[in-house]
Order: C-alpha cells, then sequence, then structure tokens
C-alpha cells in the first residue's frame, strides 16, 4: 500500500507559509492574522535577498550619506531592507505597531487595530556587505492589547520583556539565503529556493548541540573584557579544553548561525567602547534568545537570562552570551569566580 502523505512535510516540499498554515490547529497563533504577518516578513526576506545578492550590480552598496538614532553611517541596503519591511508589513490589518533600528521611534501604523508589533533589524552587519560578508534580517513578533483608553502610550506595547515573544526569527543571506523562525514550538529552518521563489523546509525541530568546541568573539577588545571572561576564554584555549576553535565572522545573524547548528558559544561581553554592550535587547539579543531556548541553548546577559530583562528603551544595549548549555553554564562560572 502506497503511503499517503499526511501533511505537506511528507511530500518533501513545505514552504514556510504551509508550514506555519500546517500548525493552524496546533497553534492558536497561527491564525490568517499571524500567518499574514509571517508571510510579509518572508516576502520582505525575499526581496532584500534579491538587493543583497546583486548587491555591487545595483549600486546599492556604500553609505546612504545619513546617520542613524546610533550615530552609525545608514548604508543604502539598511534603508532598502528597512523599506520592503515597512512595505510589506504596515498594508496587513494585523499589524498594528512596527519598530526598527533605522526608525528614531516606533510606528504606530493602526491605532486601535492590529494586534501585533513587530520589531526588526533590517539588515544586521550590513557594513559587512561591501566585502562579501553574510549579513541577516532579525524580527520579534510580540502581541497587544488593542483596547486602551485614549491617550494611551504605545510605547508600553514594544517595550516588552523577551518572553512575551510570540515569534522571533531570523533570515541569513549567506551562501544561501535561510530562515529561521519559532512560535515558542520549537525551531524551523528554510531554504529559499531561487528557482522556485519560495523559502522550502529544510530542518525542522533544529536543536543546539549540548556542547561546541567554538567560542565566538571579538578578541580585539579582550583586554577590557571583565576578567570571569578573559579567564573563560584563557580555557577556551588551553590543553585541557581541547583547545576551542576561534570562529568570528562580525555579524551577528551569521555566528547565531554557525552556534545553532554546530553548538559552542557566541559572546559580546561588555567591553571599553561599549560598557553595557554592543547589541540591541530588543531586535538582536531577543530573538535570538528566543530561538536559543527553543533550539535548547541557553542566552544570558551575563548576571540574567536575556528573556527576563524589562527594556526601558527601545535602542538599549546588552551584553550577549548565547550558546550551548554547557558553554553558558562554564562562562557563568568563571564569571562568578573571577568577577562578571
Ligand atoms: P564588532 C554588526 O555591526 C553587529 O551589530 C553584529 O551583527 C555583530 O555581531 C557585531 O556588530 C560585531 O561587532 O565590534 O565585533 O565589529
Amino acid at each position: 500500500m502506497a503511503q499517503t502523505a499526511n501533511t505537506s512535510h511528507d511530500m518533501g516540499f513545505c514552504t514556510v507559509e504551509q508550514h506555519i498554515l500546517s500548525k493552524q490547529g496546533e497553534h492558536p497563533l497561527s491564525t490568517g492574522a499571524f500567518t499574514s504577518v509571517l508571510v510579509g516578513i518572508t516576502l520582505a526576506g525575499r526581496i532584500i535577498s534579491a538587493k543583497v545578492r546583486r548587491a555591487g550590480i545595483l549600486e546599492v552598496l556604500g553609505e546612504a550619506g545619513d546617520v542613524n538614532v546610533h550615530g552609525e553611517q545608514q548604508q543604502k541596503l539598511d534603508l532598502l531592507a528597512n523599506k520592503a519591511l515597512e512595505g510589506c508589513l504596515c498594508y496587513r490589518e494585523s499589524v498594528g505597531i512596527i519598530a526598527s533600528e533605522e526608525l528614531d521611534e516606533p510606528r504606530i501604523v493602526r491605532e486601535t487595530s492590529g494586534k501585533y508589533v513587530i520589531i526588526f533589524d533590517p539588515l544586521d552587519g550590513s557594513s559587512n556587505i561591501d566585502v562579501n560578508v553574510s549579513v541577516g534580517t532579525i524580527f520579534s513578533i510580540f502581541e497587544r492589547d488593542c483596547e486602551h483608553p485614549k491617550g494611551h502610550d504605545h510605547l508600553n506595547d514594544v517595550l516588552q520583556p523577551g518572553h512575551k515573544q510570540v515569534a522571533a526569527g531570523y533570515i541569513v543571506y549567506g551562501s544561501s539565503t535561510v530562515m529561521c523562525y519559532t512560535t515558542g514550538e520549537g525551531v524551523h529552518m528554510f531554504t529559499l529556493d531561487p528557482s522556485v521563489g519560495s523559502f522550502v523546509l529544510a530542518q525542522e525541530n533544529v536543536r543546539m548541540p549540548l556542547k561546541g568546541k567554538y567560542f565566538s568573539v571579538n578578541e580585539g577588545n579582550y583586554n577590557s573584557f571583565p576578567k570571569g571572561v578573559r579567564e573563560y576564554l584563557n580555557w577556551c584555549k588551553s590543553e585541557e579544553a581541547g583547545p576551542y576553535s576561534a570562529r568570528y565572522i562580525g555579524s551577528l545573524v551569521a555566528d547565531f548561525h554557525r552556534t545553532l547548528l554546530r553548538g559552542g558559544i557566541f559572546l559580546y561581553p561588555p567591553t571599553a567602547k561599549s560598557p553595557k554592550g554592543k547589541l540591541r535587547l530588543m531586535y538582536e539579543a531577543n530573538p535570538i534568545a528566543f530561538l536559543a531556548e527553543q533550539a535548547g541553548g541557553r542566552a544570558t546577559d551575563g548576571k540574567r537570562n536575556i528573556l527576563e530583562i524589562v527594556p526601558g528603551s527601545l535602542h538599549e544595549r546588552t551584553p550577549l552570551f548565547v550558546g550551548s548549555e554547557t558553554e553558558i553554564e562554564r562562562v557563568e562560572r568563571f564569571m562568578q569566580e573571577h568577577g562578571a
């Protein structure tokens, strides 16, 4: 008797849209409203991927001639990516608020409707594009209560702790374009098939290896790391440890994608230049931490679980230690013993 496919997954060609819809019955979130948001993000991802892959030809390389809220030179592709996400999200009825690394303030798309808040870094690592290094889009999705008194401060709908995320993910524009997302029921990966123009299921329920002999950090900042971090890195390089292999791309999405698949640890500790860490809580650390935990890993700021941090502002920064459980526990021990 021929096997009948129970779901589209069994047929071996499952798009990310089908994957979300196939969970329709399993998860209250995968309603049409939520699916519409994720579909908007995948559409923007396809647009951004096309632009990134032709960057050298399309005259989209280089600086846009303006600086963002952080005083960083905006790359032309940063602005194009931001525009693609706004264009693919804001007309969707279920979108209430969007917030972006490239926007000083959140954009209130609908005052009293649109239950989802989408926060994103449209093109993280964009300064690497000119040298053809992988970059990525990172997104974080919260729900909000649309019933609120007049004069409600919508910023409260944005500044939610990471454990309230209803979904998070990234799209990495590397040797292939891969989308990775979670809605709290595991981590799933899809590869963009350019010949079809769809993200096709590559791996369901991705699990981060419990151990991994990789450490990923910008050692140029070594001298200003907390003593416990320096002692941990010295251990990683010791014969007792192996030593571990150092891998650092300098693009968070690419460095985390490898850590998710191979295990080990990515760390951006406090430095002299960035005493509160360089990475942003709302659209870098939170989504990465949600994915890491869903895959069996952990993410802290050196003291607290990232997902427990109550944000004070949209663009606030945090130290980030994310990776295999054994590695996070080990670096925490070093910091407790030698100082965080
Ligand atoms: P550094 C890219 O600019 C970014 O925001 C992250 O993608 C990356 O992990 C980090 O900064 C790299 O920072 O100081 O090592 O160049």
